[in-house]
């Protein structure tokens, strides 16, 4: 093993642009990794690498010590984990008592109570686990894990979690993780949002947007998603690290918390129009910062 612990039986659902490097993460280290995904081409890559192929959610659960699932919304997740109508394929039935189960889908807390509820009948431990790194994280190790849960099941899981990623924050009981995700990914679309405007205005006033990124990162507004976006946006480069469509349902869960909480999120509100035009007019799959595109026509 690369890091010293013992080599574990992985299940992995979900083999997206996040759950392709973070299961082959885990394999590089030598951990033995039953994979699931929908489309079951997106697997070719693992097996080759290793991975066993299960049939079902179900299968990949019941062969599992540790299930991470990583899948696009609270449907996608609840679908894979209840499963189909008269299948029995659901990866809830095929948990062993006494394993864990780590979810880094992006979810609304409430589902992520009701996955902790589920677990608990079948004595399975649960911890809502979402990641922030993007793809670029995934593929270096390097995520970043906000937990919630037990702290003793995360101590269970840290020499596996610390395989894909490098930092994880214990937040509090499950759909702390999830809440603190939302929250912080609210400021994300916030920021990005705010520098498409900003690099609109000034584009329009005749100024180069390059003197404009260069002020910002010279300036207390400096931020290390605008270090990374900002040129990307003004070059309209949009290749997705993590999709609009993903950050679209993440402002919109949040809104939906807020309404549950009685949280006003007016700010929140107003960006979440924005992003919901780009991905409406867009034609393919898009990175969140092509939010510029709401001004770049
Ligand atoms: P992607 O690249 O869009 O991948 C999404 C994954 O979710 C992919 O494996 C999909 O399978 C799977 N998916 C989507 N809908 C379903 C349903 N209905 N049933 C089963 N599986 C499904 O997303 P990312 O990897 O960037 O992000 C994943 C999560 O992390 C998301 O919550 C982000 O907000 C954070 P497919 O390959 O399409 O068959």
């Amino acid at each position: 093993m690369s890091n010293g612990s013992a080599s574990r039986k992985i299940g992995f659902i979900g083999l997206g642009l996040m759950g392709r490097p973070m299961s082959l993460n885990l394999l590089k280290a030598g951990h033995s990794v039953t994979v699931w995904n929908r489309t079951a081409s997106r697997a070719s890559d693992l097996v080759a690498a290793g991975a066993k192929l299960a049939k079902t959610p179900r299968e990949a659960a019941a062969a599992s010590e540790i299930l991470f699932t990583i899948v696009s919304d609270p449907p996608a997740l609840q679908e894979i984990l209840w499963g189909h109508e008269g299948q029995q394929d659901g990866a809830l039935g095929g948990l062993q008592p006494g394993s864990i189960y780590v979810d880094s889908s992006t979810i609304s807390p409430a589902l992520a109570r009701k996955v902790a509820a589920a677990c608990t009948e079948r004595n399975v431990r649960f911890l809502d686990a979402p990641v922030t790194g993007g793809d670029w994280g995934a593929r270096e190790g390097n995520l970043v894990f906000m937990i919630g849960g037990e702290a003793e099941t995360l101590r269970a899981v840290e020499p596996v979690l610390s395989v894909m990623g490098k930092k994880w924050f214990y937040l509090g009981p499950n759909g702390a993780g999830q809440t603190i995700k939302l929250a912080m990914n609210g400021i994300l679309a916030l920021q990005v949002g705010a520098m498409a405007e900003a690099l609109a205005i000034v584009s329009k006033a005749g100024l180069s947007e390059q003197s404009l990124i260069e002020v910002l990162q010279a300036s207390m507004a400096r931020s290390g998603v605008l270090d990374v976006k900002a040129p990307l946006m003004a070059k309209s480069e949009y290749k997705p690290s993590f999709p609009l469509r993903l950050m679209h349902k993440d402002l919109g869960l949040l809104l939906d918390l807020g309404n549950q909480l009685g949280v006003a999120l007016p700010t929140t509100a107003a960006a979440r129009e924005v992003y919901s035009y780009v991905k409406g007019e867009a034609q393919q799959d898009l990175d969140y910062s092509a939010v510029m595109k709401f001004w770049k026509k």
